[in-house]
């Protein structure tokens, strides 16, 4: 859709009662954040097979440790970014509303961002495999690798690696709310990783007004009655009017202030 098209979306945004979000790496791309699949994508130098999987952790704890470490850090050093805002300010002007992530970077939190879930779990928490307890953990770097927890157990990041599933009430929640909702907005996912995947076309199934924005085209592309393509930080404050919001990224604390303090855009 060329962006001169008008865009129905505004029209049916004030109509609509329920209205879901569905994100993927590339929302955070203009926070510095490395998306998986593109140039800079993670995988490229890591094979997803080789750190994002149970098998990769017991085969070798230290490395995968040694690489989530490495996206903590740079992470930490990221704010969110416009496409980020501009979900939040959907999120308050939307009767009912559900943001359904895949990204582990907490970066959605911190634009403000508070009916959500993640549906593959969170980089700054980790789990203990021994209790079984999830604590927070922003320690950047980790003062050791891999992490213990305090009954001695080794820790992992509560992250959902591939294989594994997706926590049952999170993945019921966002399949409900893609099934009953009148606008659903796909917003820099590839749509490759299931069961994410599969959401936009349910939503649209059920009669969903399905807009996407995205670099590049995807598999949801022919989905989409809109499709824009483009920068997220530059499409959505446009489409859902959160361009004349001001917003001062001094608000954005992921937790107390990383000593470089230098920022991280791209
Ligand atoms: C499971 C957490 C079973 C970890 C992640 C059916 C068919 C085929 C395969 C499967 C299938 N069902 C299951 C599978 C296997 C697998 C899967 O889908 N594999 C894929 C590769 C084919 N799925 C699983 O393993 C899932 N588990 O199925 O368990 C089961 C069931 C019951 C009981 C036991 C077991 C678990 C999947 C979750 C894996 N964990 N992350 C971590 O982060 O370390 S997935 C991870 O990769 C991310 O979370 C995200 O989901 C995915 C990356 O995708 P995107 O976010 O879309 O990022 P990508 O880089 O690909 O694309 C970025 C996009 O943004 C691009 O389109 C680009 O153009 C765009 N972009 C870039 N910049 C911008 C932009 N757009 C706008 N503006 C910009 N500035």
């Amino acid at each position: 859709m060329s962006p001169d098209e008008p865009s129905a979306l505004w029209e049916r945004l004030a109509q609509a009662q329920r209205v879901a979000v569905l994100t993927g790496a590339g929302v955070s791309a203009e926070s510095g954040v490395p998306t998986f699949r593109g140039t800079d994508g993670l995988w490229h130098q890591y094979r997803a097979e080789d750190l994002a999987t149970p098998e990769a952790f017991r085969r070798d704890s230290r490395l995968v440790w040694e690489w989530y470490d490495w996206r903590r850090q740079l992470i930490a050093k990221c704010r969110p970014n416009p496409a980020h805002i501009a979900i939040a300010f959907l999120e308050r002007r939307s009767a009912e509303f559900l943001l359904i992530t895949q990204n582990v970077d907490g970066l959605h939190r911190l634009a403000g961002s508070t009916r959500m879930v993640e549906l593959h779990g969170n980089i700054w928490r980790v789990r203990c495999l021994e209790d079984g307890k999830t604590t927070e953990n922003f320690d950047v770097p980790l003062p050791a690798i891999p992490p213990r927890c305090d009954c001695g157990g080794l820790l992992r990041p509560d992250v959902i690696w591939f294989g594994e599933a997706l926590p049952p009430e999170a993945l019921q929640e966002a399949f409900d709310f893609a099934e009953s909702c009148e606008v659903f907005l796909v917003v820099g996912t590839s749509a490759v990783v299931q069961p994410a995947a599969s959401l936009p076309s349910i939503a649209r199934r059920r009669g969903a007004y399905l807009v996407e924005v995205n670099l590049e085209p995807t598999p949801i592309t022919p989905l989409a009655h809109e499709s824009h393509h483009g920068k997220a930080g530059d499409i959505l404050p446009r489409l859902v009017g959160s361009d004349n919001f001001e917003f001062r990224t001094s608000d954005f604390e992921m937790f107390p202030a990383t000593p470089s303090g230098d920022s991280c855009s791209p």
